[in-house]
């Protein structure tokens, strides 16, 4: 493991959530970057933690994501989007996993690729710490409301990818966030999580309490979903014998 001895740095919150001490750096106006090796998946497994890192580079988009299944909520979200930052933070708040989002995107041409590229790399990391989704309760489901907004999410994680979305908005833009880019975000995040995702809001008014609604729906549903079943930690929750990998 590589630390670089830079005064710059800054210490995460609770560095041993990662099983490793863990640095961002800032630069003035840039957005944070890595400095440290992160531990291997194979190790993180090998230890019994349901821990995994990525990192996704394209032409677009550079990001960073790191996350602990079985954490407390614990977040660090820069995506250099305001509204999706916010979206993201709750998710990692009510689904008490911890999160790390770093993001470089090219946000000088709009939102769309920064969005859907971090729920393809949240989705990439939920699924590669959740392995071969051994003893996990592999179902979740929420009715979340939000003063006047009420959305239902029912989710499976079947590794078989698919997104029901019925969430309608009556303005254009949230913030400086285009509302059509939430379904994009659900959907990348449904196929790179191999998550069967249902989200329905029921009603609501206000754009801001609806789409937030979803975010924190989904969180309570992939908590429900992704925690050990004591009855049944040793099993795969499947008659077909298998959930993680291509099927
Ligand atoms: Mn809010």
């Amino acid at each position: 493991m590589r630390v670089r001895n830079d005064s710059a740095c800054v210490r995460m919150p609770q560095p041993g959530v990662w099983g490793a001490a863990y640095f961002l750096r800032r630069t003035a106006g840039a957005p944070a970057v890595f400095l440290l090796e992160i531990p291997s998946m194979d190790q993180s497994l090998a230890n019994g933690a349901r821990r995994a890192t990525i990192e996704r580079n394209t032409n677009e988009t550079r990001i960073r994501v790191a996350i602990n299944l079985d954490g407390t909520g614990v977040y660090d979200v820069r995506t250099g989007v305001g509204f999706l930052d916010h979206m993201l933070e709750q998710l990692s708040r009510h689904s008490l996993m911890d999160l790390t989002v770093v993001a470089e995107g090219d946000l000088h041409i709009d939102f769309h690729h920064t969005t859907e590229d971090s729920g393809i790399a949240i989705g990439q990391a939920l699924n590669k710490a959740l392995g071969d989704r051994k003893g996990i309760q592999r179902y979740g489901h929420s009715y979340l409301p939000m003063d006047e907004a009420l959305t239902r999410v029912a989710l499976d994680f079947s590794n078989r990818p698919f997104l029901i979305w019925k969430v309608e908005f009556t303005r254009d833009k949230i913030g400086d966030m285009d509302t059509e880019l939430f379904r994009e975000w659900f959907q990348a995040f449904a196929v790179a999580a191999g998550v069967t995702l249902h989200v329905e809001n029921l009603y609501g008014e206000n754009n801001h309490h609806i789409v937030e609604s979803c975010y924190k729906a989904l969180a309570r549903a992939v908590r429900a979903a992704i925690e050990i079943d004591p009855r049944k930690r040793d099993a795969i929750p499947s008659t077909k014998g298998t959930l993680g990998g291509s099927l």
